[in-house]
Parts: C-alpha cells; structure tokens; sequence
C-alpha cells in the first residue's frame, strides 16, 4: 500500500503546483480527511484522560495517504489553515459526543507553526464559543520564529484557557531560555528517547532530567511511543504525567475507539454527574 500512497501526492505534484492544490481541496471539501484519535493515559489516576487528534486520508483510489505526505502537501499551499480549522471544529464535535456518553476526555489538536502564527487562526479561536479541554500540540519549530511574537500569541491562547504543548520535545529547537518565555504548558517527550530508555543509559538520562526540569518550570509531561509495559512502569517511577503508544491504544477511527474505551483496562476519566447533564 505504502506505494500507491506514495503516488497520491507526487503524480499530483507532477501536474504541476496548481493541480496539487486543486486535488487537495477537493479532498477537504469531500471530507476525504478523517481524523484518528489516540489515547493520552494519565499515569497518577489510570484513566484516559485525552485523545490526540491525527489525520488521516483514506484516498477513494490509491489507498491510506500516510499523514507525512498529505500535511507537508497542505503546508505548501495556504489550505493548511482550513485544514486546520476543520481539524479543531472535528475534535471539539468528538469531545461533545464523549462527553453526552458520560466521559470527560480533552482533545489535542496538531497545529503547524506557520497557521499558529497566522491572525485569521486567532480570530477563528476567538470566534468559537467554547475552548474548553482543548489543547494545540506545536513542534520545536516555532521558536525559530520571532520569539516576542511567538510569546503574544501563546499568551493569549492560554488567556482561553487552551493548552499549549511542544511535540517531539527535544528533537529540534528549544531552548529553556525560549521555553521559560513562552506560556507553554505541556512537552511530549519524543519517542526516539522513550523508545530505547531501558537499553540506553544517555536516553534514560535525557528523559529522566526533561522530566525534573520540565516540572521545575511547572510543565506537564507526556511520554510519546510508550510501547511496552516495563516503559510505562518506569515513566511512572520517573513521576511523567501522562504517556500515549502502541502499549495503551492506537490511533483508531472513532467508532473503534469507543469500543476500545469500553472495555479498557485504562478506563476513559468519566463526567461528574452534575457536569453530565450540563
Ligand atoms: O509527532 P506526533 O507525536 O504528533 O506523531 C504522532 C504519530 O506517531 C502518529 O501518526 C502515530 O501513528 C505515531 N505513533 C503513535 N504512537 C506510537 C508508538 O508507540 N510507536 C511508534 N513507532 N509510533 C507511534
Ligand atoms: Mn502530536
């Protein structure tokens, strides 16, 4: 399948940039993009109290276009920004309908640096109603950005009570000078350091001190590409917030992860019930 995917989006981009963009819109205008969502497991009280939104593009002929292609293809055009917008609208809609099921679990939406950036993003938050369990997963790269206007924007996210976490934390471009100045509320820990922290004492060393010195800046952490049960025990040990991976749950279309939450041995975090009714 990798291969027919793989045609998607280059025979596209062979027809030159116009016909890309074309083929692109057409699919968002078609909902041919769907969105999986993984659990977040929360490690102090055991249940699920997120799910990250992940796109995916089912393509009517060539197959499962593999998210690497198709987001680099949007940020190419300025269809990145709808795309995102349909995203965030998408997962709030799934949050509403856990929540009418009694559970209470946040989303987390992947927003690229350059939509973060732009104004008409903001005017779109400002124009939702509500905000609330949401929270914007941005990688490393928007500190290579102008930083004060970086600071403006998250500060004013945050002022709507939305989360703000640095995705693949410590692949790219952070500094804790540039952490310390922006309202960042989360990091996820990236998968090549959780992946080999039981083999590989630097690896165990990175995420152990990330984990002390994110909290020491009061941040939550979550541990990414959690894949077996001795790394869960150990990001426990460790004092990590939450953890995502192959061990708990993949990411699932909707329908299958509802029956996965069903019958969890990691149970969704449930509504009050004076929240319930609300
Ligand atoms: O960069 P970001 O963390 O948003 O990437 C999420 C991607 O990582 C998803 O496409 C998902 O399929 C993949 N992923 C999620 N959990 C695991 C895991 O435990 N192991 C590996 N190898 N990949 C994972
Ligand atoms: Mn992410």
């Amino acid at each position: 399948a990798g291969v027919h995917v793989f045609d998607a989006v280059r025979d596209a981009a062979t027809e030159g940039r116009y016909a890309l963009t074309q083929h692109l819109r057409e699919a968002l205008d078609r909902h041919e993009f769907k969105l999986y969502y993984q659990p977040k497991l929360d490690l102090a009280s055991g249940c699920i109290t997120a799910c990250e939104a992940l796109a995916r593009w089912p393509h009517p002929r060539r197959g499962m276009v593999p998210p690497d292609m198709f987001i680099t293809a949007l940020e190419q055009t300025n269809l990145i920004l709808p795309f995102t917008l349909w995203a965030i609208h998408t997962a709030l809609q799934q949050r509403q309908t856990w929540r009418a099921r009694g559970w209470n679990i946040d989303i987390a939406v992947n927003v690229p640096p350059v939509v973060l950036m732009n104004p008409e993003f903001l005017a779109f938050l400002d124009s939702r109603e509500s905000l609330d369990g949401v929270t914007l997963e941005i990688t490393e790269n928007v500190f290579l950005g102008d930083l004060d206007r970086l600071a403006a924007v998250v500060a004013s996210i945050r002022a709507r009570n939305v989360g703000f976490s640095i995705d693949d934390f410590g692949t790219g471009y952070s500094s804790l000078q540039r952490l310390r100045q922006t309202a960042v509320s989360e990091i996820k820990i990236d998968r090549s350091f959780v992946k080999d922290m039981l083999a590989s004492k630097d690896d165990a060393v990175i995420v152990h001190s990330t984990i002390e010195l994110a909290h020491n800046l009061g941040l939550r952490v979550v541990g990414e590409g959690v894949e077996n049960a001795e790394t869960l025990a150990r990001l426990a040990e460790l004092r990590c917030d939450s953890i995502q991976g192959y061990h708990i749950c993949r990411p699932l279309p909707p329908a299958a992860l509802e029956e996965f939450l069903g019958r969890s041995a990691w149970p969704p975090a449930r509504l009050a019930p004076a929240q319930a009714s609300a």
